[in-house]
Parts: structure tokens; sequence; C-alpha cells
């Protein structure tokens, strides 16, 4: 076997492995049933992510090296300089996504949906010329066999067969891949609206929005939601919830719905980012700061830490007591004007905009002062205790 095979057996096994931790990563069940695993499937698609611009780099050397031999094949010079600029263009986002770089701000998607995006284009040629390389190998003659004219000519013909059908295979993945790694409204730059998501809440009365929520000050939402759930998603009726403030405070406090909506809310401004990379800006939020609250029950001076509870009865987080009183951390309930639906953790969530959105635990409804840290539903799975968004582009 020479140098260029071994290279290539080499990159297979990079880009299956690319495409199969990839897909992983993206299906609910790696956030389900395999979350225990999320955090290593993400360390072995960094992992062989490295590899792949290994092989990448040597194959434009190779490239760059024979490129005088190509040079009236125009076809295979392009096609070849468009994979480079594809697998470019994969490698580029993975490496933003990996060193926790969003790319919002700059190019209008963040650094996932480019990733993802790209990535569509990519399976396209991965399925084209493995499903051409695949049918020549198992069905032609070899290379160099020797052939009679008239054998030739049906073998052009035969040629362009397999370039046809690995053609409309490629689209047809191309289109399967857009489907399962791009939501609707992924590729939408203009204002989301939470109308699109689904609300099972029956929440009576509704929250009235203040002014700055409508219009929202921070002139909507941009980005789009990700519905990110590791239960069923609960739905909350009015009449049954109540929210409790309780453990390390000096008095324990109960909340029904209608006493919940007197308390005084605040409206804020902030940004919004999911550890995966993806992200929404300038959400105008409305809600209780979480301040206010924890002064209504008192916090006794034992209490070091803070923890969420969910109504989903499985998702909780923790903030330290300190991370816990920042002025923008808010027990939200309206989002842009609107009630926050049931599929974004309505009708009350947590949001702590300096952090990574697992601190912002959805349908919130209990929040206890104690004395040691409490490490979260996805902090136990390898995710930071402290979860400081890292930079922006
Ligand atoms: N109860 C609960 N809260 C949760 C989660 C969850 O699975 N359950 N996921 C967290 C994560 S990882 C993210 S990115 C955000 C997603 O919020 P969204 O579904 O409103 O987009 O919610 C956070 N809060
Ligand atoms: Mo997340």
């Amino acid at each position: 076997m020479n140098q260029y095979n071994k290279l290539h057996n080499y990159h297979i096994v990079v880009t299956f492995w690319l495409i199969l931790t990839g897909l992983l990563l993206n299906s609910s069940f790696s956030r389900e049933t395999l979350s225990a695993l999320r955090i290593y499937l993400q360390y072995a698609h960094i992992l062989a992510g490295c590899f792949f611009i290994v092989t990448l780099s040597i194959y434009c050397g190779i490239l760059m090296k024979n490129w005088d031999t190509l040079k009236q094949q125009t076809i295979r010079k392009s096609m070849n300089l468009l994979s480079i600029f594809v697998a470019s263009g994969v490698s580029f986002t993975g490496v933003l996504l990996a060193l926790g770089i969003d790319s919002t701000s700059v190019f209008g998607f963040s650094s996932l949906n480019w990733h993802k995006g790209i990535v569509v284009f990519g399976m396209m040629g991965v399925v084209y010329h493995s499903l051409s390389r695949l049918i020549i190998f198992f069905f032609e003659l070899p290379q160099n066999a020797k052939i009679g004219s008239g054998e030739s000519e049906f073998r052009t013909g035969r040629r362009s067969f397999i370039g046809w059908l690995s053609a409309v295979a490629a689209l047809l993945s191309g289109g399967t891949a857009a489907k399962m790694l791009l939501k609707n409204g992924d590729l939408n730059l203009s204002s989301g609206t939470t109308k699109k998501y689904r609300n099972c809440n029956t929440i009576d009365p509704q929250p009235v929005p203040s002014l700055g929520s409508v219009p929202p000050i921070g002139g909507g939402y941009s980005g789009e939601f990700e519905v990110f759930t590791v239960t069923k998603i609960p739905c909350i009726h009015s009449e049954e919830w109540e929210f409790r403030v309780f453990g390390l405070v000096e008095k324990s406090m109960k909340f029904s719905w209608k006493e919940f909506l007197e308390i005084s809310r605040k409206v804020q401004v902030s940004n919004f980012y999911c550890i995966t990379g993806w992200s929404v800006l300038h959400v105008t939020y409305e809600g209780i700061q979480l301040a206010a609250l924890l002064n209504l029950a008192g916090v006794k001076p034992q209490a070091e830490y803070v923890k969420f509870y969910s109504e989903d009865g499985v998702y909780t987080s923790a903030l330290s007591l300190k991370q816990a009183l920042m002025e923008d951390v808010m027990v939200a309930m309206l989002m842009d004007g609107e009630p926050i639906p049931s599929d974004l953790g309505g009708p009350v969530r947590l949001i702590v905009p300096q952090m990574y959105a697992y601190k912002g635990v959805k349908w919130v409804n209990a929040i206890e002062l104690i004395r040691e840290s409490h490490i979260g539903y996805w902090e136990s799975r390898g995710y930071e205790n402290d979860a400081w968004v890292k930079s922006k582009l």
C-alpha cells in the first residue's frame, strides 16, 4: 500500500468518526439516554477534528505539489478546491466551537449553525465521493485493466451513470443532513418570535408586560432557541403551581401564581449562550431579580450556595451566593413581551446571562439556600460548575 492510500484510509476513519460523534452530539439521545457520555462524545469529536485538520493540511500540500499535472482537468481541479474549501469551513467553525467562541455578533449565525450548515455540503461531498468509488470498486474493472474499444465506450456510459446515481444520492443525503442538523429558523436572520414555540401551560391570569417589554427595548431577539430538555416537557397549570424559597433563610416562603405576579419585576436585555455553540442575542426579559427574591426570604449568614429546582423533577443547578446576587440574574416570566412558552421553560425560568445557559433552569419552581455546593445536572456530567461565558468574536 502506498503512502497516499494509507493517508486516505486514515482520512476515511477520521471522517466516519466525526460524522458519527457529530450526529450523536446533535441528537436529543445524547442529552437524555447518553447524557453521562455527552462530554466524552464532545472530546472524541474535537480530537477527531484535530486529526481531520492534519489530514486536510497534508491533502492541501499534495494538491499544491501536483497542481501542474492537473492542468487540463478543470472539473477535477475545481472539485478538489471545493472539497478543500468546505473541509476548511467545517474545520474553522469547529475550532471556534472547541474554543467556545461565538460568531453571532460578527457573522450573523452562531458558530454551531455555521458548522452544521457547512457540514450539509460536506455530507453531500462525502456521499458522492464514497458511493461512486464504492460502485467502481465493486462492479467495475480495475483502472489499469486492458479493455477493448467497444468495452471502453460501455464503460464510459457506465461511469456517467454511476456519477448521476451518486449525485442523486448526494442530494438526498444533503437534504436529510439539513433536516437533521438545521431546525427551521436557524437560517433566519430576522428577529425571532416566541409564538412559534409550543406552549402547553395554562396560566391565569397572564403576566401583564410592563413598559420596556412591549415593544421590547432590545428590539426583539435575534437567533433561534433550540428547545433543550432532559425530560418530557412539563405542562404547568397556574392553579397548581407554587414557587418556594427555603433552606437557610429567615423565613421559608411559598408563593401561589397570583402572589408571584405581585412581586415587582424589572426589564433587561441579555444574551443567551448555550455551551454547545448556539446563542440568541438581545432578548428582552422581564422578571424578578433573584437578589430581590432572596431578600424577601432573608438569607441566613451560613448560606453559601443557591440551588435551583425544576418542575420536571430532574434538572437542577446551583450558583454561589455571590453569583446569585449579580444584578442581571433573574427569574424571568416574559420574553420580548410574551409569556415564556413551556418549550422555553415557562411560566418561569432562571436566566444567568453571564453564564452558559445550562445554569438557566427551565420551569424553575424552588430555590434552596444551602451551605455546601450543589453539583447540578450537567455539572455532574462534566460541565464546569463556574459556567462563565467565554469569548465572543
Ligand atoms: N429543566 C431544564 N432546564 C434546562 C435544561 C434542561 O434540560 N432542563 N437545559 C439547559 C440547557 S443546556 C440550555 S442550553 C437551556 C436551553 O434553553 P431553551 O430550551 O429555552 O432554548 O436550558 C437549560 N435549562
Ligand atoms: Mo445548553
